[in-house]
Parts: structure tokens; C-alpha cells; sequence
């Protein structure tokens, strides 16, 4: 039976490519890819605008090394880049002395006091992740736990600037946390989130992540992968028990019978279809999980310039405001009405010179300024990029020969970025609930059992928002199959 059971998998991102995977390998003959767009990879979109080099649009490190399939994968076949200081860096906890920290006034900050901040912000956060925070602080956000925790060290109160710097380190957060404010994120819950030993930022080397995709796809038979297929609908007969267990049903009318359907789906395009998607609808655990993980946005602008106006050492430059949203009160201010939106510049955390681009810059911005962003032509976000850069640097600034500007929440089949934890939400509690497979437990006699499964970054309890939370899951629920099959010869 195993040979001959007809299986779907819904979305040809890392999750569903590795499902893919995995049954071939395992002997599946009968297996189908049906992937919305005219690409694989989803959130994994490696490119060349700029040239023969490659740029990432979306994922963009592997996030570990010890315990990461992903990692072990590419260095395994040569796949890495062996120099880690030519990623682009953006976080605080990555903060190096080729970043150049600046001032809306023009002045550039000491580098000691940002360093001094930024450790400090990554001591506070590392608490968070390793659920070391004290009680008082467990139902908080992540920005207050960390607003409060700040005010009660002796940085906070030596200068405004450190305040100010502070507020730089949360915005850049924000990036981590696809988050729109870290006064969103659960304080106590990010603990569940476990990142594996090795390094944060490991870099793939001239293939990009799209050489992992090759790897994962050298077996795979033609005509496995069929590209523009939307699927409109999953009908799964439930308690019924008659007929082919499921039915899938495409945009263009096109229909497939199935005995599973692993769907990868991202946890933003399940919160807008998820309703229409399933029917019968889905069970009000999986509705519930579905609302209540968050799902944000994060967005790069790229400038690429005819010369670099920086000096060679500089890796990346950052704006540090006198007033930026992520600090408490301006953010209490911006929470009320519309005003957020004249000002979604001030969400950019800084410009990173991109690796192998010595004239290109990217920019970095979240949440619903990003989504706002996402409206405007590149040719404005460009200018106004511009005006900051000048503002901020006094350099010599030109104007871009080309912005490239991504749209994740805009993308119809991605619809955000990635998942975070909001405030109140039981992380575990709702990671395990979109994972669980259809129809739940006990399933009824005479009704084939995993009809629907689900895979994707979102359905990870601790390896959530990354590739290799993806690939697990993918090879997680195919393993799901391949015992389900050995135990029912
Ligand atoms: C990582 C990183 N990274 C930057 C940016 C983004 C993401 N991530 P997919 O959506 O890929 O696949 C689903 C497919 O299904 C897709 O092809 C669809 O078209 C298709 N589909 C949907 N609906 C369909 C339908 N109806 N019919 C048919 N097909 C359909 N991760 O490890 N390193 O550097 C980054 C980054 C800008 C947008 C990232 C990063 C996230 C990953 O990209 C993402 O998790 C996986 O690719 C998802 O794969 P998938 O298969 O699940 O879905 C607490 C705590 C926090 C700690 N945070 C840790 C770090 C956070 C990550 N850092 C990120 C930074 C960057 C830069």
C-alpha cells in the first residue's frame, strides 16, 4: 500500500519540498507537489537583481549549527560560506565595530556606550530566552520586561543616549520577532523558541539558500512539482468514511483525489483562507491556534549605488533616534489613532552593506509600518531612504540606481513573514494544535485516519519562524506516513 497511497503535499516551500523528500526516499511512488506559485521555495527567494552575485529576499541565515539538518545538509555538500563576517548583520547581540551607529543630529555615538548598551539588551533578552525571568515579569511583554528590567540597571539612567541606544536594540528586535512593537511579545513565552549552539548567523555561500532547494530536489521524478496550482479548497470526509478520503480543488477547476494532504500552507495565508480552505471547516482548536499565534511582518530594502559612499570598514549603519517608536512612551502615543503611518520610516533599524554587493545597502523594517511600506512605490521608499541616510551620516549620498523593495505581507501566498508569540498566547499549546493532524483523535472506524496533516515553520513548538523549523516539520509529518504505513501493511 505504502507504494501505491496517493499523497498530497500543499506548497513547495522548505517544508514541503522536505516532505517531499523524505517520502521518495522511502519508497512513495505516488506523491505530488502543488505549489501556488511559479517557483518553489516560499518564504526562500534567492536572486539576482543586482548582477551575477546572489541576494536573499527572504530567509537569509541557517540559524545554528548543533542539532540543525539544515546546517549539517549544506556543509555536508560544500554548500556554506566559510567567512561569517560577510553576512549581513543586524541584530544587537550581533553588533561587531564595523558598525557605525549614528544620530539624527548627524553625529556618530561612541562605540563604547552602544556596545556597552547592546550588551547589556542582549543579557536582558538572554534571560528571556533561557526563561530565566523573574516572576513579576512573566504575564509583561517583552518591552516592558525589558523597559523594566533596563530602568533598574545604572546604564539607563547615565545619558539619554543610552536610553536612546536601548530603543535602537528593541527596534531591532522587532526584526527577530516579525513583531509590529516588542510591547506585542509574550515576555515569558519566547523561552519555548530554543536556539542551537554554533552561531546565529551561518551563511550559505554562492548558490544561496536555493542551492539547499537543488539538494532537497535531485531526486525528485518529473512532473512531481506542477507550479501555478493555488489549492481553493481541501474537502476531507471527516467522519463520513466514503469515497476517496480527500479531495483537493485548484483555482483553475482542476481536482485531485488523495488518501493525505500534508499541507505546508504559512500561518498568515492559513489566518486569511484557512475558513474557505477546509471543508468540513476546521476543528475550533485549529481555529483557535490559527488566531491566536501572531504572524508579522519584516521587509528589506535594497539600494544598490553607483559608488560606495561609506568607508570600506563599514558593515552596516544604523539610526539611533531622539524619539524612535519602540521607546515606551512613543509608543503609548503611537498605539492611539493613525499617526504611525507619517512616520513608518522611523521603524527602519539601519542600512547593512550586503555581502558580495560592495554597493549595495539593505535596509530593514517591521511590523505595520513595513506593511504600510509595501504600499508605496520603490521610487518613494528610495527617497526617503536617501533623506534618512543623509540626515543621519552627512555622507555624500547619492541617489540609488535601483531600490528593490520585498512585499511579504502583500505576497498572496505568504501574506507576513513569520510567527511570533503574542502576549497571553500558551505558545505550546497552540504550536501543538496546528500541528495535529485530521481528522483528531480517536478517529472513527472505518475512516481513514491522517487525512490532512500540517507542516510549516508555525507548526514548530521551538524551532518556529526558521528554515530549519520548516524542514523538520516537513520531514516530521512524511515520517508521520512512513509509520503510519509500516504499522498498517
Ligand atoms: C531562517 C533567516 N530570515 C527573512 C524574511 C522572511 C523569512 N526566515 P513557506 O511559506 O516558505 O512555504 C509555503 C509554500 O506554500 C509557499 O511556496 C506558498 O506559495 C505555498 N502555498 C501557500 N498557499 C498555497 C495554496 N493555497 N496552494 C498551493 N500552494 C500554496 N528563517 O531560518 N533564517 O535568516 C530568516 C527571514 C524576510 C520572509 C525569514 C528566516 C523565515 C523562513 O524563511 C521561514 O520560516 C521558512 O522559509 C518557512 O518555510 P515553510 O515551508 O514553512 O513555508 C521567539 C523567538 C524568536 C527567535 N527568532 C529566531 C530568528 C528568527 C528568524 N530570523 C530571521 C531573519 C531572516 C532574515
Amino acid at each position: 500500500m505504502s507504494k501505491t497511497a496517493r499523497l498530497l503535499v500543499v506548497g513547495a516551500g522548505l517544508a514541503g519540498l522536505a516532505a517531499a523528500a523524505t517520502l521518495f526516499e522511502s519508497g512513495f511512488q505516488n506523491v505530488q507537489v502543488l505549489e501556488a506559485t511559479e517557483k518553489h521555495g516560499g518564504r526562500i527567494d534567492t536572486t539576482r537583481p543586482f548582477g551575477p552575485d546572489i541576494i536573499e529576499l527572504g530567509a537569509n541565515w541557517i540559524h545554528g549549527q548543533e542539532g540543525n539538518p539544515l546546517y549539517s545538509l549544506a556543509k555536508e555538500h560544500g554548500l556554506l560560506h566559510e567567512d561569517p563576517l560577510a553576512s549581513i548583520m543586524c541584530l544587537p547581540t550581533s553588533f561587531t565595530p564595523e558598525d557605525y551607529f549614528f544620530r539624527e543630529d548627524g553625529q556618530q555615538l561612541d562605540p563604547v556606550e552602544v556596545e556597552r548598551v547592546c550588551a547589556l539588551f542582549g543579557q536582558l533578552t538572554t534571560r528571556a530566552f533561557s526563561c530565566e525571568l523573574e516572576d513579576r515579569f512573566l504575564s509583561k511583554s517583552l518591552g516592558h520586561y525589558l523597559d523594566e528590567a533596563f530602568a533598574e540597571d545604572v546604564l539607563a539612567n547615565s545619558s539619554r543616549e543610552a536610553q536612546q541606544i536601548f530603543e535602537w536594540c528593541k527596534r531591532s528586535e522587532c526584526t527577530d520577532e516579525a513583531s509590529s512593537s516588542l510591547y506585542e511579545v509574550s515576555a515569558s513565552q519566547i523561552g519555548h523558541y530554543v536556539a542551537l549552539q554554533g552561531g546565529f548567523f551561518n551563511t550559505l555561500g554562492s548558490g544561496g539558500y536555493q542551492a539547499l532547494l537543488d539538494l532537497l530536489m535531485r531526486n525528485f521524478p518529473a512532473g512531481v512539482l506542477l507550479y501555478s496550482k493555488p489549492v481553493q479548497q481541501i474537502r476531507w470526509t471527516c467522519g463520513k468514511g466514503v469515497g476517496p478520503p480527500v479531495r483537493v480543488v485548484c483555482e483553475d477547476g482542476q481536482e485531485y483525489e488523495a488518501d493525505h494532504v500534508i499541507v505546508t500552507a504559512s500561518l498568515g495565508f492559513l489566518k486569511e483562507k484557512a475558513s474557505t480552505l477546509f471543508e468540513p471547516p476546521l476543528p475550533a482548536t485549529k481555529v483557535g491556534a490559527i488566531k491566536n499565534l501572531g504572524f508579522g511582518t519584516v521587509d528589506k530594502i535594497f539600494l544598490q549605488f553607483e559608488h560606495r559612499f561609506w568607508p570600506e570598514d563599514c558593515a552596516g549603519i544604523q539610526l539611533v533616534w531622539d524619539q524612535g517608536p519602540e521607546d515606551a512612551a512613543v509608543h503609548a502615543s503611537l498605539s492611539q489613532g493613525e499617526a504611525w503611518r507619517d512616520t513608518w520610516y522611523k521603524k527602519i533599524c539601519g542600512f547593512d552593506v550586503v555581502a558580495r554587493h560592495p554597493t549595495v545597502l539593505c535596509g530593514w523594517i517591521t511590523g505595520r509600518e513595513a506593511e504600510h511600506m509595501e504600499t508605496l512605490t520603490e521610487e518613494d521608499v528610495g527617497e526617503v531612504c536617501v533623506r534618512l541616510l543623509q540626515t543621519f551620516t552627512s555622507w555624500p549620498v547619492q541617489k540609488p540606481t535601483r531600490v528593490l523593495v520585498t512585499k511579504w505581507r502583500h505576497h498572496p501566498y505568504a501574506c507576513g513573514s513569520y510567527t511570533y508569540i503574542p502576549c497571553g498566547v500558551d505558545a505550546v499549546k497552540e504550536h501543538q494544535a496546528l500541528a495535529e493532524p485530521l481528522p483528531l483523535d480517536p478517529v472513527p472506524a472505518m475512516v481513514k485516519p491522517l487525512q490532512v496533516l500540517f507542516a510549516g515553520e508555525a507548526t514548530h513548538v521551538n524551532f518556529y519562524t526558521t528554515t530549519h523549523g520548516a524542514y523538520i516539520t516537513g520531514v516530521r509529518e512524511a515520517q508521520r506516513l512512513i509509520n503510519y504505513y509500516a504499522d498498517h501493511q
